[in-house]
Parts: C-alpha cells; sequence; structure tokens
C-alpha cells in the first residue's frame, strides 16, 4: 500500500494545526501592541550580525523595547551574541527540526510579559526551505541574502522568498570582492514578488542600517504587515 496520500495528509494537518496557533499567537502580539518581526535565509547569511546591529541601535539610538527569540538546531551561541545589545533574549533549541513553528515561539514566550515590548524579532533556523510553510505570527517576514551566497538563490528558492515581505541583501562591505551582481540579484527578488522592499546592508560598516530602521519605525507605528496568514495560506 502506498504511503503517499497519508503523508501528504499529515503534513496537511500539522501545517493547520500551526496555522491556528500562528492566528492566536497574532491576536495576542496584537492585544499587546508588539510588532513582531522574524528573519529568515540561509546558514550564515548574516541573521545574528543584523540583529544584534539592529537591537542595539532600536535600544540605545531610539530607546524603544526590543526582545528577540532565536531558533537554532543545537546550541545557544546566538542567543549569547544577541544578549550583547543589553535586551531580553530567549534561545529555541530544535534539536532535528529544521525551522521554528508556532508552538515553540508560543512555549518560548511563556512568562513575558508581552504588553512592555515594543518590537519582538524572531531569528528563524538557518534554513532556505523548511521555515517557508510555517507562519509565526510575525507581522514581518524577512529574508536576507549575503552576497558570498550568489546573486541567483532568489530564484532557485522562490518559495522562501515569496513568503517574505522584505528582502535584505547582506555583507555589502564585501561585494565587490566577491564579484556580487546586484542588478542580477534585484532582478532575482522583483521576479518572485514583484515591488517587495530591499534594502542592502553591511552590519559590519553599518552601510544600509538607518534606511532599513527608518522602514521598520514606519511599518510599526502604521501596525502595517497583517497579511501574512493570506500568504501562508496559499502556500500550506
Ligand atoms: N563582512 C561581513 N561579514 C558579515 C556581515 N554580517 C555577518 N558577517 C559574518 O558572517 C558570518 C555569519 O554571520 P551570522 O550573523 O552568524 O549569520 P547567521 O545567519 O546568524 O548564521 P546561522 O544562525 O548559523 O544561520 C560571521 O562570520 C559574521 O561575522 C557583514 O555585514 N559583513
Ligand atoms: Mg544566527
Amino acid at each position: 500500500m502506498s504511503t503517499g496520500p497519508r503523508l501528504v495528509e499529515v503534513r496537511q494537518n500539522v501545517l493547520k494545526q500551526n496555522d491556528l496557533l500562528a492566528r492566536s499567537l497574532r491576536r495576542r502580539f496584537r492585544a499587546a501592541g508588539v510588532y513582531v518581526v522574524s528573519l529568515v535565509s540561509s546558514p550564515g547569511a548574516g541573521k545574528t550580525t543584523f540583529l544584534e546591529k539592529t537591537l542595539s541601535l532600536l535600544r540605545r539610538g531610539r530607546g524603544l523595547r526590543v526582545a528577540a527569540l532565536v531558533g537554532d538546531l543545537a546550541t545557544d551561541n546566538d542567543a549569547a551574541r544577541l544578549a550583547r545589545a543589553g535586551v531580553p533574549v530567549k534561545q529555541i533549541t530544535t534539536g532535528t527540526v529544521c525551522h521554528l513553528d508556532a508552538e515553540m515561539v508560543g512555549r518560548a514566550l511563556e512568562g513575558w510579559d508581552l504588553a512592555v515590548l515594543d518590537i519582538l524579532f524572531i531569528e528563524n533556523v538557518g534554513n532556505l526551505v523548511c521555515p517557508s510553510s510555517y507562519d509565526l505570527g510575525e507581522s514581518l517576514r524577512l529574508v536576507l541574502l549575503s552576497v558570498t551566497e550568489g546573486e541567483d538563490k532568489p530564484l532557485k528558492y522562490p518559495t522562501i522568498f515569496n513568503t517574505a515581505d522584505v528582502a535584505v541583501i547582506t555583507k555589502t562591505d564585501v561585494a565587490q570582492a566577491v564579484e556580487f551582481d546586484v542588478t542580477a540579484a534585484l532582478d532575482g527578488i522583483e521576479r518572485v514578488r514583484p515591488a517587495r522592499r530591499v534594502f542592502q546592508v553591511s552590519a559590519k560598516t553599518g552601510e544600509g542600517m538607518e534606511e532599513w530602521l527608518k522602514f521598520l519605525e514606519g511599518m510599526r507605528d502604521e501596525g502595517r504587515g497583517m497579511k501574512r496568514e493570506s500568504t501562508f495560506a496559499q502556500i500550506g
């Protein structure tokens, strides 16, 4: 007997269950007035470095109350790095699971008073495939693409690029050295999801960070980005 249809059914149920939990998380975030931003990318694209800089600039420079959850298969290295920004951080260790899901996020938030936060960031496990089907209740999803990965990634991994509201090209300080073709990258991003906002940043030099932070503050002030549920429904 083939196991195909049964596997599909189980997967659909898992996604449906995740969607329900994500919906209730989103309601909770809204009620608490916290704006939630998630980050996805391939391993090593620069999520933690970008986030550390973002947290620090928002807290020290702008006086915003920020916090982060960070997913990783095995270590709590990233949480220790992010904590250097002087903000609350919690590690979610996923073991063999290659993405975060809404249940993990809900569990990690137990005991946190969300009402005292302005923005909560969630760094997903480094992976360009697994996280795409899992809504985490976020208002804004970023996909990061580092110049060292090659400009063809949006076209090779369209699903994850399609689920993200914003694309961030990282490590621009070394773009020239690796002969990164920014025009081809922008074209690929545009083809996957037209008219999406793209930032080009270097967390090392700070280039592009100010523009990103201004955009983020604007989105938060307007309470924008509540279209996530419909995006995930198409994929699930
Ligand atoms: N030159 C340069 N290197 C960077 C920049 N951002 C990150 N890196 C380097 O890229 C490597 C990976 O950065 P991380 O921030 O750990 O990447 P990550 O996406 O969080 O990695 P995972 O959590 O393992 O998926 C580190 O050696 C960083 O120092 C940047 O703006 N410029
Ligand atoms: Mg990381």
